[in-house]
């Protein structure tokens, strides 16, 4: 039976192109955004030293040691520290702040070699410095601004 075998081809064909979807598959109970990212480590360098987020929801870092020393992924802000020994991989999940910013993260063992930032929402200031105003010239001259107006026409 000719068409049955065509149906079984195209049914083939089909699933064989949904499936490469399923490289990221973590999900949630919650709409939380659940982002996955890595990061590897070598002597002495960050493979990524600039993480681009997307604002809120849950982060998970796959923290890889592509190299000799142990090293560490720290982030002060978010109180975070994980470390991983040469060869290791180190998954850690955090949630990311609201609002948008840059968090810096270094290794702990090499942070002068070692470091980079996390751009969360596509901020490029970090998040100490939003709280800065910068509206203090307001134009107060506009609404008496007219010397002797029409009604001094004598
Ligand atoms: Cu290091």
């Amino acid at each position: 039976m000719p068409a049955c075998k065509l149906t079984i081809v195209a049914l083939t064909a089909a699933v064989a192109l949904v499936a490469p979807a399923c490289a990221v598959d973590v999900e949630d109970d919650d709409d939380d955004v659940i982002q996955e990212v890595e990061l590897e480590a070598y002597d002495f360098y960050f493979e990524e030293t600039s993480l681009p987020l997307q604002l809120g929801g849950d982060v998970i870092v796959d923290f890889v040691n592509a190299g000799d020393a142990t090293h560490s992924f720290t982030v002060p802000d978010l109180d975070l520290e994980v470390e991983a020994q040469s060869g290791e991989s180190t998954e850690v999940e955090f949630s990311l702040p609201d609002e948008p910013g840059v968090l810096d993260f270094f290794c702990k063992f090499h942070p002068d070699d070692m470091n980079g930032t996390i751009s969360i929402g596509g901020a490029e200031a970090p998040l100490e410095e939003e709280g800065a105003v910068e509206d203090e010239d307001v134009d107060e001259d506009t609404a008496e601004d007219a010397p002797g107006g029409p009604g001094y026409n004598y």
